[in-house]
Order: structure tokens, then sequence, then C-alpha cells
């Protein structure tokens, strides 16, 4: 099976054969009118933010190091993956370069002030890798959120897996967003089921946005240096996922802490959606 590219597409189209089915989609030009596109680079972020500092795998470097580090990379010697900064935290100034926002990607009920407060997936990301850069295992997004990713600067190979397919996947047992599996390399004697699984690999490159559906298993390996912004949506399609999700996770740190945060998602969920019309139904 091959990845489906399109490069116009109407946002009625997109929901009926992609969204509501959960079929994964790459958009060839979704994001035309972002600056970003013309201007992201490893020099433009040297020159214009090199003392920008974020932490990756417990090191904090600068947007300098990191740069450095990505051009420096390679298949045998691979910079750490992913280097991630928070743009509403760190890097605020470069929000009017990423707009307007994804139509395709509305309504996103995380864009409520509700779910900016804690760890609710409501994060607007930028990514940067080098060549050799893994992400370091198959996964589902936490919460059944719906992932887009938009490549601004060099290539990027994704893998993704059709639903249905999980149990080929061997989710780990105490973090089933999780698969044992190392897709890079693997281990058909110890996961035969594996075998069967049939994978959907493909290169995403500049000016490009992959939406990967909720319940989908992926991965990412970066080619090249590689720059690009991530950020999960939830609205009434994964809602049910989700709340099953907050509780399941939510109940790792007790029932009360589980019941106070359901009671919470509840709620934010239900403002949200009232104030975040139209919904795609
Ligand atoms: O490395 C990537 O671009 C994939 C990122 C991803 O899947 C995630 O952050 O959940
Ligand atoms: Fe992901």
């Amino acid at each position: 099976m091959e990845i489906i590219r399109r490069d116009n597409i109407t946002y009625e189209e997109f929901i009926e054969q992609h969204y509501k089915p959960g079929i994964p989609l790459v958009f060839t030009n979704a994001v035309k009118d972002w600056k970003a596109k013309e201007l992201f680079s490893p020099d433009w972020f040297r020159e214009n933010y090199p003392d920008k500092k974020t932490e990756v795998k417990g090191q904090t470097y600068t947007m300098r190091q990191i740069m450095d580090m990505v051009e420096n990379s390679s298949v045998e010697n691979p910079a750490p993956y992913p280097c991630i900064f928070n743009i509403h935290d760190e890097l605020p100034e470069i929000l009017p370069l990423i707009k307007p926002d994804l139509i395709y990607s509305k309504p996103n009920w995380l864009d409520n002030k509700m779910f900016k407060i804690g760890k609710w997936g409501a994060a607007l990301e930028l990514f940067i890798g080098g060549p050799g850069g893994k992400f370091p295992y198959l996964h589902l997004d936490y919460y059944h959120l719906n992932a887009w990713i938009t490549q601004l600067y060099g290539e990027k190979r994704f893998t993704v897996f059709p639903r249905g397919q999980e149990h080929m996947l061997y989710p780990v047992p105490n973090d089933p967003w999780r698969s044992e599996v190392n897709i890079f390399e693997p281990d058909y004697e110890k996961y035969p089921l594996y075998k069967d699984a049939t994978p959907i690999s493909f290169t995403v490159g500049p000016g490009e946005t992959l939406f990967i559906p909720f319940g989908t298993w992926h991965s990412a390996y970066s080619l090249t240096p590689t720059i690009s912004i991530a950020f999960d949506t939830l609205n009434d399609k994964n809602y049910p996922e989700f709340m099953k999700d907050v509780w399941t996770f939510k109940s790792r740190d007790g029932k009360l802490k589980a019941n106070a945060m359901y009671s919470y998602a509840w709620l934010a969920t239900k403002i949200s959606a009232l104030t975040n019309k139209p919904t795609m139904r």
C-alpha cells in the first residue's frame, strides 16, 4: 500500500476520505502561506535564535549547538533525535511565521485554554533532527490524538501502519502506546506476527504536511538535517478514545488523581465543543 498525496483537497473530501476512515495523507501544499516555508533553515535559526535553549535526553543545548550537531550528524554517528522546542514556551517569536492554522485540522478542542494547563498533548513543537536520527520507537500518540507534522526543511522518512494491525505490533504490556518491535531492524524470531504487518514508508519533504489519524502506529527517520512543526488534535471523533486514555494514563497515579483528571478533561471537552464550531459530523 502507498501513502496518498494530495495537492488540493477540499475540507469535506478530507473529512470523508481520510479523517472518518482514519487513512493517513500527505498534503503537498497545505501551508503555502506560511512564511516559515521560505525562512526556516539551520542558518536562519543560528542567526536569529542562537542562544535559545532546550533539553535533549537530559542535557541542555543551545539552538546553535543543535544546528551544528544535526549538520554534522551521520548514519554512523547520529545526533540525538528528536531535539524539540516547545514553541509557546521557548520560541513564541516564530508563531506568526506558521500561520494561518491548517483548516483541515479543525475543530481542535486542544486550542481551548483549559488544555494548555498541564500535560494534555496540546503542545506545538519544533522538531529538529539530523541524518540517521530515528524516533526511538514505533508508537501511538498518547490519548489517541491525531498528529499533524509539517516538514519545513529537509526530508524525513515516515513509517505508518494501517489501523487494525495492533496484534502484529507487540505493544509494551505496561506502556501500550509503544511497540516492542524495532522496525528498523525487526527481530522476526521474537516477533513472528510482525512478518504479516504491512508498514507504509514514504518521504516527506519541505512544505509537505503529514496527517496521522489517531490510533495509527508510526515512527520517523531523519534523512537530512530536518526542521518540522508538530501538533496534535482532538474533537468529537477521537473524544471517546481520548477519555479512555485519560483514565488509563492518570490511574497510574492512583484512583483519586484519575477521578480528578477525568472530571477536568470531561469539563474541558464539553466547553471546547461548545466554543469550537463547526464540528465535522
Ligand atoms: O519524529 C517525528 O517527526 C515523529 C514525531 C512523533 O511521532 C511524535 O512526537 O509523536
Ligand atoms: Fe507520534
